[in-house]
């Protein structure tokens, strides 16, 4: 089942999300399978709970290789619980976002290039990673989810409606 992705506006995206405190229950595992049916329908990279209606500290990043990004790694979908940044580079680099809960707009927005991530899997094992470039870039953009943030609260420096990203933006090779 898919779930109804909550568009600018609606208050949960505003809200600060609460940490998961029970692992391994079949609701949190029905949860990440609706939202993993939700992320392949609507073909983003990325999704966090808040977006589907829930609260909790939960998102997934899926970097795949597409137009603005064709060096992006190609990730089976990973699943992160409780997610906390441990470092971010102070390198910033500007690249084009999308978000699925602000259709038809495009932002360019700074972002740290690197990210250290420690996070929980489903099942309450504790992990680390270390992002770079796009992948870096969703995991920021869904942590911001969890902290009520939209990519629109980054001070994009340029906003662009979708038929003028494809036109402007994707109609030039990546510099
Ligand atoms: O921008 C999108 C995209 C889709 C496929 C390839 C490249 C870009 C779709 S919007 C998207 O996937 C958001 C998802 C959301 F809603 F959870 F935020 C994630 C994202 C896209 C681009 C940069 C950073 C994050
Ligand atoms: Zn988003």
């Amino acid at each position: 089942m898919t779930l109804r992705l909550r568009q600018l506006g609606d208050p949960i995206l505003t809200q600060v999300a609460e940490p998961v405190t029970e692992f391994g229950r079949p609701a949190l595992q029905n949860l990440i399978e609706e939202m993993l049916a939700t992320l392949k329908e609507a073909q983003g990279v990325g999704l966090a709970a808040p977006q589907v209606g829930f609260p909790l500290q939960v998102i997934i990043v899926a970097s795949r290789p597409n137009l603005r990004y064709p060096d992006a790694p190609q990730m089976e979908p990973l699943v992160m619980v409780n997610p906390r940044p441990l470092a971010c580079s102070e390198e910033q680099v500007l690249g084009w976002e999308g978000c699925l809960s602000v259709p038809n707009c495009r932002g360019l927005v700074a972002r740290s290039r690197e990210v250290e991530v420690e996070y929980h899997t489903p099942e309450g094992s504790r992990q680390r990673v270390v992002w770079r470039d796009f992948p870096a870039r969703i995991f920021q953009h869904e942590y911001d989810h969890l902290r009520g943030r939209l990519f629109l609260d980054r001070q994009p420096q340029q906003l662009l409606s979708e038929a003028d990203y494809q036109a402007q933006i994707l109609a030039q090779p990546p510099a």
